[in-house]
């Protein structure tokens, strides 16, 4: 049977890459993201594929997540597979310095977003016994590099939320786990430095992960058998060995 996916942070990098990836394998597909423009872009690229629709709303506004998640048209409603993937960096900057909007930011997006959509959409899939549910963490989830404090926090806490997640719906046979990428090249450094020069660096000298890695990830995590639960999944690029040691050519 059809199964249904919603992808929160469609409109780009990883979600992006996942809504492709999923619509090939003929998932359908809602797709959520802010960017109205690069929803009906996708949508456009991938109907002709799977049925899709579009949500779009702010993760952050409690209120437009369930009023979003309750607009569903009825041959969208059973969501078989959530993946929490909205989120960013906002800043790198020193405890003492980083910016209380970064913080807001960061922890409004990341973690209570996170939330808010795993409310609207978890209570359907208790009433079915039946769901899978992947929040994208990251290897800041697992480790603390310097200036990463409120980004790492927030992935820890996506981390420590998934495990709680996994606990408490274990007795719906609902599936719970986290994929966790290091160093990706999407747009997550224009975002994290507010579209300045900084961030032209961050992927130059090596070969980052692509998109396109961590969505044929996810979805290897989402095409196991039933009774094959993939808890956790850290993914470097070759060029990484932990959030500080990078190899780069000079
Ligand atoms: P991108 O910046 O390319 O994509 C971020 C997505 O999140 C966009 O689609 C954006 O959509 C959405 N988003 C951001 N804020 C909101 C909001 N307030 N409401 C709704 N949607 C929102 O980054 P990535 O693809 O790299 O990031 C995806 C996930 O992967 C994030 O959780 C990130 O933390 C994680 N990650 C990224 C890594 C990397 O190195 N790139 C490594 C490890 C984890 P829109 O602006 O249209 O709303
Ligand atoms: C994104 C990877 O190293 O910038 O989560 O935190 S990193």
């Amino acid at each position: 049977m059809t199964k249904t996916a919603l992808i929160t942070g469609a409109t780009s990098g990883i979600g992006w890459a996942t809504a492709v990836e999923f619509a090939k394998k003929g998932i359908q597909l809602i797709l959520c993201g802010r960017r109205q423009d690069r929803l009906d872009e996708l949508k456009t690229e991938l109907s002709p594929l799977v049925p899709v629709t579009t949500l779009n709303f702010d993760v952050r506004d409690k209120d437009e997540v369930f009023k979003a998640i309750d607009s569903l048209p009825n041959s969208f409603k059973t969501i078989d597979i959530l993946i929490n993937n909205a989120g960013n960096a906002h800043g790198l900057d020193p405890i003492d310095e980083g910016s209380l909007d970064d913080w807001d930011a960061m922890m409004d997006i990341n973690v209570k977003g996170l939330l808010y959509i795993s409310k609207a959409i978890i209570p359907s899939m208790r009433d079915r016994q039946s769901g899978h549910i992947i929040n994208i963490g990251s290897s800041a989830g697992k480790e603390v590099y310097p200036k990463g404090n409120v980004y790492c926090g927030s992935k820890h806490a996506v981390l420590a939320i998934t495990e709680g997640m996994r606990i408490d719906l274990n007795t719906y046979g609902i599936k719970v786990g986290a994929i966790n990428p290091g160093l990706v090249e999407t747009e997550f450094s224009k975002v994290r430095f507010k579209g300045g020069s900084q961030a032209d660096n961050v992927y130059k000298g090596y070969k980052a992960l692509q998109a396109e890695d961590i969505a044929e990830a996810i979805y290897f995590a989402v095409s196991r058998p039933p009774h094959v639960n993939i808890a956790d999944m850290l993914i470097f690029p070759t060029a990484q060995a932990s959030s500080t040691i990078l190899k780069k050519e000079v």
